[in-house]
């Protein structure tokens, strides 16, 4: 089959962690379509230039307009801040394109559906990496298997700690025109998909959100400060359409920890944890153990797969970050073959956007509000 030939507009962090994928994807699968890096779009050539030596795209772009309708590419790859994802993702929908984005889909809800409604009629996935993560897919495993029982609660977090750094360069993230949302775009996103994928949609909810630097120092301009419109820290608690009652907090402003996601699910039958700072491990807790020496197992994940999954390394020998992004690509390209389009889709992202315009509706009126889900 021929190769897929791609898009990929943005060359930030997440442009990295794209173009690894699309590198190494045929090494870790060799069964799935060759992609080739094609060409790489911004704004900024010397910055492209730089990103497509490191990563070998065969061209750069600054016209994005051009890159998504030309006729020798068949994927179109999105990774620039979020307010710019609609527009892009519908103009390579509407020239025939396969879409992938990245996460938060879109900068808020009207965009998110109309996203979804272009897109409904090309391959599209969202990149929501944390689905791939070894412990996160052994868990999803466990709870398919019913080995919790009926499940009471879920209590998730996404935990980091820049906010308040004040030599950290202004960036698009500090901007509600730009990223659409603070931590509830950025982090919650993370959260909701995670949860929604392992327990189904969220009905209703209530949220607080908190800005607690409203300006902040701009480090390049000494002296100077700048305004910030976005949400620093967001609290919510939810009750899923099964019952199941969750609380989800994400902040910038959590000192002592990098980049901690994590989420406890409590059932009946037992209790399952991660924390993506041990992203080879679930902590497993059988409620039917001896009372004695019952306690929370540490148990190792097998790579992305059930155990003996061929792909990335034997069990015992971990896989990283890059690898959830490899793996998602992975899952997208057997989609596109087996006619069983991996997920996250488009719809999913959409989904995700509905509990985040309802949690800023949330904080907004001070009251529960129903997602629609
Ligand atoms: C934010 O700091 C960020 O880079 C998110 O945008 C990513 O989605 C998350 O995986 C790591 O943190």
């Amino acid at each position: 089959m021929a190769p897929l030939n791609v898009a990929m507009i943005g060359y930030g962090f997440m442009g990295k962690a794209h173009s690894n994928a699309f590198a190494q994807v045929g090494h870790f699968y060799p069964g799935v379509r060759e992609v080739r890096r094609r060409v790489v779009c911004g704004r900024n050539r010397a910055g492209l230039e730089a990103l497509a030596r490191a990563w070998e795209w065969d061209e750069v772009e600054t016209d994005w307009r051009h890159a998504v309708t030309r006729p020798d590419i068949d994927l179109v790859d999105i990774c620039t801040p979020n307010y710019l994802h609609a527009e892009m993702a519908i103009a390579a929908a509407e020239a025939g394109k396969m879409v992938l984005c990245e996460k938060p889909l879109a900068n808020n809800l009207a965009e998110a559906e109309a996203m979804a409604e272009a897109a409904a009629r090309v391959p599209n996935f969202v990149w929501f990496n944390y689905r791939r993560v070894p412990a996160v897919v052994l868990a999803r495993r466990l709870l398919e298997q019913g080995r919790l029982g009926r499940i009471y609660q879920y209590r998730a977090q996404y935990l980091q700690q820049w906010g308040p750094d004040p030599t950290r360069p202004r960036n698009w993230k500090m901007s509600k025109q730009t990223a659409g949302s603070g931590v509830n775009g950025d982090l919650n996103s993370h959260l909701i998909d995670t949860a929604m994928m392992l327990l189904g949609p969220i009905r209703e909810l209530s949220a607080t959100v908190e800005t607690f630097l409203p300006e902040k120092a701009d480090p390049a301009n000494p002296g100077h400060t700048y305004r910030i419109d976005i949400d620093d820290a967001v609290l919510v608690q939810a009750r899923f359409a099964s019952g199941v009652l969750g609380s989800f907090e994400a902040t910038r402003f959590a000192t002592g920890y990098l980049n901690d996601n994590n989420f406890a699910v409590h059932g009946e039958r037992g209790m399952l944890e991660f924390h993506f700072e041990d992203m080879n491990r679930i902590e497993y807790t059988d409620a039917g153990d001896d009372p004695e020496v019952r306690g929370r197992r540490k148990v190792v994940a097998p790579a992305l797969g059930p155990p003996g999954d061929p792909h990335f390394w034997k069990t015992g020998h971990p896989i990283g970050y890059e690898h959830t992004f490899i793996s998602s690509l992975a899952d997208f390209l057997v989609g596109l073959e087996s006619g069983d389009p991996a997920r996250p889709t488009f719809e999913d992202g959409l989904a995700v956007q509905r509990v985040l315009e309802a949690v800023e509706a949330s904080a907004d009126q001070r009251r529960w509000v129903e997602t629609g889900l």
